[in-house]
């Protein structure tokens, strides 16, 4: 691992390959190479993306990319929670980025499910750690939904964009799934189509029903045509101004962030001591009743 590591610090392509399939898999190495890449992270700006199912985020991110390659190298994580296929970009994705194919200041890669959502978000972040640790200026994270588990993988970005686009209804969906308190920047995408005016009040509406301090952040709503890429400078525009505006409040939320983490991987661990046997038969007990969860909780706590 150790050597690995080396190899990701230095930038090579097939090792960073290799240790995001480390950590998506959940392999034994995955915490050894974050500990051995860890101190050489920090440095990356994570960028999410999140909107529902063809809202036209991969070919956003592309345009996106292209802005940012004139002064960054970028590296791109599409994670799809519902996709089987992992270990590269899918295959839709990789035609719609193929302009970037043979840049090597970007580097793409799709993040696929192992099982439980959580461990998605998990494994995205620590994903975004190698591709930081291997030198990329910007991480974009690309998440499709808007329900709570892209809200989380969002959450781990230093600002979330939210993409909406008009008259699919997931607008209505997308404001009532608590999208509203995790958006830095609305884009309403597929602007070239009638209805983008009324999303765009409705996100309007939506806004002024939250109060803003006077130093606060009011997320701005970039209108776009990503196959154009018309209002893309816009939209870089308006993350490099929150990137601005939010220097001093990020140290919080990067502490709140870490908190979770840290918190998130202890319990982990601490589950994983709980010996099985002797979890089944506390939950044969809770089940029949003989015990309450507070109790049991506490009895495998002790034990521990
Ligand atoms: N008319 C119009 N079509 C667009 C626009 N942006 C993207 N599209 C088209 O919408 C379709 C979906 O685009 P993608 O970029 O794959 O969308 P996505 O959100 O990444 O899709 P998933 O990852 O599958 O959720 C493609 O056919 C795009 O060409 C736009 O601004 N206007
Ligand atoms: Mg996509």
């Amino acid at each position: 691992v150790s050597d690995l590591s080396e190899r990701v610090l230095s930038g090579d392509v097939r090792a960073v390959a290799r240790a995001i399939s480390i950590v998506e898999d959940e392999a034994p190495d995955a915490a050894a190479l974050v500990r051995d890449v860890f101190a050489r992270t920090g440095h990356a700006y994570l960028v999410g993306v999140t909107g529902p199912p063809g809202a036209g985020k991969s070919t956003l991110v592309d345009r996106l990319t292209a802005e940012f390659r004139a002064t960054s190298t970028v590296g791109i994580l599409a994670v799809d929670p519902t996709s089987p296929f992992s270990g590269g970009a899918v295959l839709g994705d990789r035609l719609r980025m193929q302009s970037h194919a043979a840049d090597t200041g970007v580097f793409i890669r799709s993040m696929a499910t192992r099982g439980h959502l959580g461990g998605l978000a998990r494994a995205t972040a620590d994903a975004a750690l190698v591709l930081d640790a291997s030198g990329k200026d910007i991480v974009i994270i690309e998440t499709v939904g808007v329900g709570q588990a892209e809200v989380d993988i969002v959450r781990t970005a230093d600002i979330s964009i939210v993409m909406l686009v008009p008259g699919t209804g997931d607008d209505v969906q997308a404001l009532k799934a608590g999208i509203m308190e995790i958006a830095d920047v609305f884009v309403v995408n597929k602007a070239d189509r009638d209805g983008a005016d009324r999303l765009v009040s409705a996100i309007e509406s939506n806004l002024s029903l939250q109060t803003f301090g006077p130093g606060d952040w009011r997320p701005p709503i970039v209108k776009t045509v990503a196959t154009t890429g018309s209002g893309v400078p816009e939209l870089l525009t308006a993350i490099n101004a929150f990137r601005a505006h939010s220097t001093t409040k990020q140290a919080g939320r990067h502490r709140a962030r870490s908190e979770a983490r840290l918190r998130e991987i202890v319990s982990e661990r601490l589950m994983a001591k709980v010996d099985a046997r002797a979890l089944a038969a506390i939950v044969d007990r809770l089940s029949a009743r003989e015990i309450d969860p507070y109790s049991a909780a506490d009895a495998i706590v002790a034990a521990l």
